[in-house]
């Protein structure tokens, strides 16, 4: 359990004073929190046993590590020290146990993190108004099958969702999303009558998610009725950085309750499929994984060879036809940008 007692630094300062003492470099007064916001040099630490927030910036000694990668980043957990007046010293960061990173600009082996530590991602799509892309669906799932982390598929205004014309009792949301159901959570919500959220909470309780959608499918209206506090937090923050809220590019991470945050992150998209080698696109999707290392190829790629394991179990009708259909396109190395072509 991390609660209580500080953590050993990952680096504890050399040379420090005191070697029986595993945890040299934080003092007594240090409070544990979370990095919910990153502005330059300065972070607010949301402390986890009170609701305060403090401005923090990093010790000197944690500053002289040069790492490749963000010393501190939002979603670190850290031990902060109350210097007063609303401000705080972080003292340690806590060791990451995962990470969604990109590239720094111009480099190929510095990163720059876009969230510490993320638990789960939230996934929103529509099921009307924008009409919702299945292949914008699978990269996504497929950036979260890459980096270890657990997806939730939230098809928010399901209260505009029909049953279809063909008269087979589905509806639009299940012809689509129904497919999902068998490998991934799949939640109906509707942030404006209230349905599924209860549920959704309760996915959420106790870890921290990140919220990825396209836009206008209710990605704010459901941080809002999560938080009823963020818009006005919001608004408090543009005001005191003198930033408005639109330009705000930077993840936050916004408390819905008890070490319960959801991370609002526009630059998800920008991660794209880089890092994901199409070796191993086959194993991002969850479907396939039951009749990967039977094909007969070692190495088939799943689209034209004989003795495919995936192709025989995709006309047993045991992998869904239009997700097949998104791996063979990335998979043939189609990932131009179809945002704006139908799915
Ligand atoms: N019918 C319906 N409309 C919704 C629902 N949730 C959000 N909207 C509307 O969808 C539009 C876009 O919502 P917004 O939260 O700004 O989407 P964002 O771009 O993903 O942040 C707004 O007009 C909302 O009122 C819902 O559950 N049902
Ligand atoms: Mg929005
Ligand atoms: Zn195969």
């Amino acid at each position: 359990m991390r609660r209580g007692v500080p953590p050993t630094p990952a680096k504890p300062a050399s040379g420090a004073a005191g070697s029986e003492d595993p945890r040299p470099t934080v003092t007594s007064a240090a409070l544990p929190g979370i990095v919910v916001r990153a502005y330059g040099k300065y972070f607010d630490v949301a402390l986890r046993d009170e609701p305060r927030v403090l401005l923090s910036t990093i010790k000197g000694t944690l500053r002289r590590e040069r790492r490749r990668t963000d010393l501190v980043a939002v979603g670190d957990r850290v031990w902060v020290v109350d210097v007063g007046a609303g401000e705080g010293q972080i003292e340690v960061v806590e060791p990451r146990v995962r990470s969604l990173a990109r590239l720094a600009r111009n480099t190929d082996d510095v990163e720059q993190v876009i969230l510490a530590n993320p638990d789960r991602v939230l996934f929103l799509f529509a099921v009307h108004q924008p009409e919702p892309h299945r292949r914008m669906l699978d990269r996504f799932l497929i950036l979260a099958e890459a980096a270890g982390l657990p997806a939730t598929i939230g098809v928010n205004k399901i209260d505009l969702d029909e049953p279809l014309p063909a008269g087979d009792g589905r509806t639009a949301a299940d012809a689509i999303f129904g497919d999902y159901r068998p490998v991934y959570a799949v939640r109906y919500l509707s942030v404006q009558t209230g349905q599924g959220l209860a549920e959704l909470r309760e996915d959420l309780a106790g870890r921290v998610t990140v919220v990825a959608g396209p836009s206008g499918v209710g990605k704010s209206s459901l941080l809002n009725a999560l938080d009823p506090t963020r818009e006005r937090t919001v608004a408090e923050i543009s005001a005191a950085t003198g930033k408005g809220r639109h330009t705000t590019i930077a993840t936050q991470l916004y408390r819905i309750g008890p070490d319960t945050y959801v991370a609002d992150t526009p630059g998800i998209r920008a991660l794209a499929l880089h890092g994901v080698p199409l070796q191993t696109l086959d194993r991002c999707f969850p479907e396939f994984r039951p009749y990967l290392g039977q094909c007969f190829f070692a190495d088939c790629t799943h689209l034209r060879e004989p003795g495919c394991a995936v192709r025989q179990a995709l006309t047993a009708g045991l992998i869904p036809g239009a997700r097949y259909e998104s791996y063979a396109a990335l998979r043939r190395g189609d990932r131009g940008d179809d945002e704006h072509r139908p799915a």
